[in-house]
Formats: C-alpha cells, sequence, structure tokens
C-alpha cells in the first residue's frame, strides 16, 4: 500500500510558495457555529442550571433531573482509579509523577516567588505573584478524550496553587471514560461534571447555582467549545484555541527510517488535519523513509486517518543541507519538532521557534506526549512565534508592589506633576503634590 505525499525541493523556485500552501491552514469559523454557541452562552448567563440541564438532557441524551445529580462524587473517581489494570494505574502515576516534578521546576524557575528591591530612598518595588482562585478544564468526550491531556492542564494549575479545578467532561448516553476519571483522581481535579459544549463553557464563565464561576478555562473541545470560548473571553482568562496536532522532523539521514515514518504517523493519526512534515538534506534517504511508510502503514488500525493526513497536509522536503533545515524549521515553528540526527545540540541551538524540541533520535514525540515531564499543550499552527507551552505561569498572574518612602514622595511627586500637567489632569497632579514638602 502506497501513501502519496507531497515531495518538495528547497532549491527549485517555487519552494517558499509551496511551503506557504502546505502549511496554510485557517481555523474553520462556521458563522452558524458561532451563532449557536452564542445563543447557548446567552441562555445559560440568563437561565443558568435549568438551561445547563436541558442542553446536556438533549445533547447527550441523557435524562438527569438537575445539574447536582451531573456531578461525579470524589468517591467515584477513586474508583475508577482503583479498577484500573494495575499496569495503566502505574503508567498513569508515573506519567502524573514526572509532569509534577516538570512543573514544579517550571514554578521556581520562571520567577514565579516574585521580586522586591529598594531604591537608596526607601522606596519599595516589587511584584507579586499569584494564582487563580479557580480554573476550569474542558476535557472532550468523544474521539479526543486524552486522559493524558487530563494530566496535562490539571497538573501544571494545581501546582501554581490554584485552590479549586473543576474539570467539566461531556457523557453522551452517559458513557464514562474511567481513565479519564482516574486521571482527574491523580490530578488533583477538585470537582467534576459531566456536561458539555457550549453550555459548559457558559456554566463555568458565568456560573449557576449549581457549578462555580471559574476565572479561567482551558483545555481543548470542539468547534462549538472552541466558539464559546472565544465569546467567553474577557469575562475568563482562555488558554488557547488549539488548531490539528503538527510534527516536524529534521533528520540528518542517520536514524533508523521505520522511526522516522513512524513518528510521522504519531501526530498524522490524530486528526485528518494534522501535518507531519520531514526536512532532510539526504535524497536517497527521504526514498527510505517513504518506502517506510508503504511498509508500515498496513498495520495501523487509524491508516484512514493517517493516509488523509499525510496525503493532503504532509510533506518530504529535501533541504541543502541542515543549516537550512533549521531555517526553514523557524520559519515553520512547529508544535513538536524533532531532531533525530546525531549532532542534536548543534542544530538545536539555531532553533528559535518551536512548541517543544525532541533532540537526538531516542526523544520520539510520543515521550513527550505522555510522559516526558514538559506540557503536551503546545502552540499550533505557527503560534510558537510568539506563544509558549501551557504552564504554571498560566494559573498565576502578577500584581506590582509599589511602596513609596516619605523622602521617595518628593522626587517622584516633581516628576508625576510635570507629566499630569502635561497630560491636563488636574487632580492626578494636585494628589502627588499634597505630599510635597
Ligand atoms: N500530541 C497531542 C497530545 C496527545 N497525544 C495526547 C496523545 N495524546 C498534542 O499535540
Ligand atoms: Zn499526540
Amino acid at each position: 500500500m502506497t501513501i502519496q505525499i507531497r515531495t518538495l525541493d528547497s532549491t527549485q523556485p517555487e519552494f517558499k510558495k509551496q511551503l506557504a500552501h502546505v502549511l496554510a491552514f485557517e481555523a474553520t469559523e462556521d458563522e452558524a457555529i458561532d451563532r449557536a454557541a452564542a445563543a447557548i452562552l446567552a441562555d445559560v448567563k440568563a437561565r443558568g442550571d435549568a438551561a445547563v440541564l436541558e442542553y446536556t438532557n438533549r445533547f447527550d441524551r441523557l435524562q438527569a433531573t438537575s445539574v447536582a445529580a451531573l456531578e461525579i462524587p470524589r468517591a467515584d473517581l477513586l474508583a475508577a482509579l482503583d479498577q484500573l489494570p494495575a499496569p495503566r494505574r502505574a503508567a498513569l502515576q508515573t506519567a502524573a509523577d514526572r509532569v509534577r516534578a516538570y512543573h514544579e521546576r517550571q514554578k521556581i524557575e520562571c520567577g514565579s516567588a516574585g521580586f522586591t528591591y529598594t531604591e537608596a530612598d526607601g522606596t519599595v518595588l516589587g511584584q507579586k505573584v499569584t494564582p487563580l482562585d479557580r480554573v476550569g478544564i474542558y476535557v472532550p468526550g468523544g474521539k479526543a478524550a486524552y486522559p493524558s491531556s487530563v494530566l496535562m492542564n490539571a497538573i501544571p494549575a494545581k501546582v501554581a496553587g490554584v485552590a479549586e479545578v473543576i474539570m467539566v467532561v461531556p457523557t453522551p448516553d452517559g458513557v464514562k471514560n474511567p481513565l479519564v476519571l482516574a486521571a482527574a483522581a491523580i490530578a488533583g481535579v477538585d470537582r467534576v461534571f459531566t456536561i458539555g459544549g457550549a453550555q459548559a463553557v457558559g456554566a463555568l464563565a458565568y456560573g449557576t447555582d449549581s457549578i462555580p464561576a471559574v476565572d479561567k478555562i482551558v483545555g481543548p473541545g470542539n468547534a462549538y467549545v472552541a466558539a464559546a470560548k472565544r465569546r467567553v473571553f474577557g469575562v475568563v482568562g482562555i488558554d488557547m484555541i488549539a488548531g490539528p496536532s503538527e510534527i516536524l522532523v529534521l533528520c540528518d539521514g542517520s536514524t533508523d527510517p521505520d522511526w522516522v515514518a513512524m513518528d510521522l504517523f504519531s501526530q498524522a493519526e490524530h486528526d485528518e488535519l494534522a501535518q507531519s512534515i520531514l526536512l532532510c538534506p539526504d535524497a536517497a534517504y527521504i526514498g527510505r523513509v517513504q518506502a517506510s511508510i508503504d511498509k508500515l502503514i498496513g498495520d495501523m488500525p487509524r491508516q484512514e486517518v493517517i493516509r488523509t493526513s499525510l496525503t493532503n497536509r504532509g510533506a518530504l522536503v529535501k533541504v541543502r543541507d541542515m543549516e537550512e533545515a533549521c531555517e526553514i524549521a523557524n520559519f515553520i515553528a512547529a508544535e513538536h519538532l524533532e531532531i533525530s540526527a546525531t549532532e542534536p545540540q548543534r542544530w538545536a541551538d539555531l532553533i528559535r521557534h518551536a512548541g517543544a524540541m525532541f533532540l537526538g533520535r531516542y526523544s520520539s514525540e510520543s515521550l513527550g506526549d505522555y510522559c516526558a515531564g514538559p506540557n503536551h499543550v503546545l502552540p499550533t499552527s505557527r503560534t510558537a512565534r510568539f506563544s509558549s507551552p501551557l504552564g504554571v505561569y498560566d494559573f498565576q498572574k502578577r500584581s506590582s508592589v509599589i511602596l513609596v518612602s516619605e523622602a521617595g514622595a518628593q522626587t517622584l511627586g516633581k516628576v508625576a506633576a510635570e507629566l499630569a500637567y502635561g497630560e491636563g489632569l488636574q487632580a492626578h497632579a494636585r494628589s502627588a503634590e499634597l505630599r510635597l514638602k
């Protein structure tokens, strides 16, 4: 079985145009979906629990009699954990421990303790860092219900010190995913409601009698959820609107081509719209990866998804050399960048834009998805040019602290008054001047 993947050559005059075409991805913003989400949000805002209950019963085919009845008690989460097969439970625990350890480090090393400094006249300036009070985590219920994502969203929130993490997860026909519930238990999620869609986003943003309003909503969801999140932004914080998964493999031709082929599959299998790209200076090696793809695809249960993704959005790119590969990688700013080469650090030094970098042939991207430790919620669709992985810092905020001494008020007062008069703001100027001796 063969898969027709687009091949590009960076020496061709049309290369830049072709690459831009491969990368082009516009998140479909369907007006009808946006209108439907807006109507649901307005209804939830107006009618609270009654609206949430109605939509949940209708869309998920449930017969719940109250929103309170849609909450999963902590005991049920622990029972889900207890009932997991031992190796699965152990793997989940190891993943959670490693993700926690990484994010603890992030908390310590990313300025999360704040700072203060004292000037010569006794004026003290500083920055205080505080966690958000309450956060909502959206977990999709359908094909993209990933327990690993529960860990990746909830653990940094808890490490940041968020007092209450509330998870929502739709359960169509009442079917619960035990691994998702077990992950919630391990990650320290405080409350879980089996609601989803725009109605869940509305409940978390506005609060209802049964569901407390949160300060920020994170986690991926379908088009209705994305539309609802965009609309409640400002009332609450949101993380990002994630696009389809992406992997960019930069290979010097020294890695077993089967490994590279499988790494390309690993993101392609997420979604027909996922993107897998190989950059390599060795044309013969690219041919070997293509042969591995054709050899291995038949064994993949999700081969149809992989085939569609690779055919429509994948590319095998012949580059001049590894230096050029790094330049192109910076342009692509991929969510996941594998540097599968004998000198990975040498090339990593040239990379400025990537959500996560996987260095050396043993660092498969899949390890990062589950258990290496860093977060798997990463900027997609070239947004790694300006944004970062989800982290502890997304669940914290900073307040400025200003303590002006009497002596400091004399110097600063004159500066402030001068500028205030310049802006025509008399009260500002007088407020500063009243404190002058
Ligand atoms: N690669 C996905 C995360 C994931 N993979 C979850 C497996 N499970 C995000 O880019
Ligand atoms: Zn993945």
